[in-house]
């Protein structure tokens, strides 16, 4: 029997790449060209299943061309990349890899607030520039972690160790909010407490975005919502870009409405508003939030879990929905 067909849409680790031809006809993309959306249907056309990276759009058109294909396996967590009722309608089936990457990505967002409450990249260019001549007592001046309100919105896995490190680890006061309350037991594991968006917007000192980015989640963040924020507080985004106005964000930061922000991701990444690239109050990283190497890993084999599962076991570890089988 022939082995189906696989399209590894990104480069990823080599000896992943080998662990699937042992599994699959893989053809893979080693020079990590970015395919435009015709140059990966046309790539797709004779497939059974796919391997991607989360930045490539999975939706009805592309599904049209590519009439064999049963499987997107996403290496990521988020899969707004997908356009899931298209996948359903068609019978794809559709993975992410959720809880591998948790715990890494929750370290991330908590560096990030650290460094950006504490001003720790302003500060860097400064002394880079040879400008640090003299201690001065308001120098760099930024605002305080432990015993602050952190304010959390998107309360999944990941938001979830945020609030634990903030709560065990620095003495945070936690609120959250987010579509549904935690269970009892998970707020007092978390010691969260649940609250209105406008109130966690007045009280936080440091505000953290870790919801989906889905049509109802777009501008979270916009400048009615900058302008609850207290003026000393902080706003990290390690969600998606999209969640926030990055055009508004900017202003605000330039006008000091709020004290700093950083940021993970941003809308039409990689480009990054202009606006942002010439604040100073801003720490700006190119989505690396899961990027640790064991978490890559983790993601990448799991995507091929996935893969793996679906063709020889018939059902995928991580589903993000659950289609009748494609007709063929
Ligand atoms: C990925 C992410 O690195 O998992 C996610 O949703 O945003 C990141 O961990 C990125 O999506 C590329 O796969």
């Amino acid at each position: 029997m022939s082995k189906p067909r696989i399209l590894v849409a990104r480069a990823i680790f080599p000896d992943i790449v080998e662990r699937l031809r042992q599994h699959f006809e893989v053809q893979d993309n080693p020079e990590d060209v970015i395919w435009t959306p015709a140059e990966l249907a046309e790539r797709l056309a004779d497939k059974d299943g796919a391997f991607t990276t989360g930045s490539q759009r999975i939706d009805a058109a592309l599904l049209a061309a590519a009439p064999g294909l049963r499987i997107v396996a996403n290496m990521a967590v988020g899969y707004n990349n997908f356009d899931v009722d298209a996948m359903t309608a068609a019978g794809v089936q559709g993975t992410n890899t959720p809880d591998v990457l948790t715990e890494t990505t929750a370290d991330f967002g908590f560096a990030l607030l650290m460094a950006t409450a504490r001003r720790m990249t302003e500060s860097e260019h400064y002394l880079r520039a040879g400008q640090w001549t003299k201690w001065s007592y308001d120098m760099f001046s930024g605002s305080d972690i432990h015993g602050s309100t952190l304010g959390i919105i998107g309360m999944g896995r990941i938001g979830q160790g945020i609030a634990r490190r903030g709560a065990h680890g620095f003495g945070m006061n936690v609120i959250y909010h987010n579509r549904s309350r935690l269970s009892p037991e998970l707020e007092a594991e978390c010691k969260a407490r649940y609250v209105g968006k406008e109130e966690l917007l007045r009280t936080a000192d440091h505000v953290v975005l870790v919801v989906p980015y889905t049509p109802a989640s777009h501008h979270t963040i916009g400048a009615a919502e900058l302008a609850l924020m207290k003026p000393t507080a902080t706003l990290v985004n390690i969600a998606r870009g999209g969640i926030v106005d990055d055009a508004a964000l900017a202003v605000a930061l330039r006008e000091q409405r709020i004290a700093a922000a950083g940021l993970d991701v941003f809308e039409g990444e990689p480009s990054v508003h202009p606006d942002l690239l010439t604040v100073p109050n801003v720490v700006l990283t190119p989505h690396i939030a899961s990027a640790t190497v064991p978490t890559r890993r983790a993601m990448a084999n799991l995507a091929a879990d996935n893969l793996i599962a679906f063709f020889e076991q018939g059902a995928p570890l991580t589903p993000v929905n659950t289609p009748e089988p494609r007709a063929r």
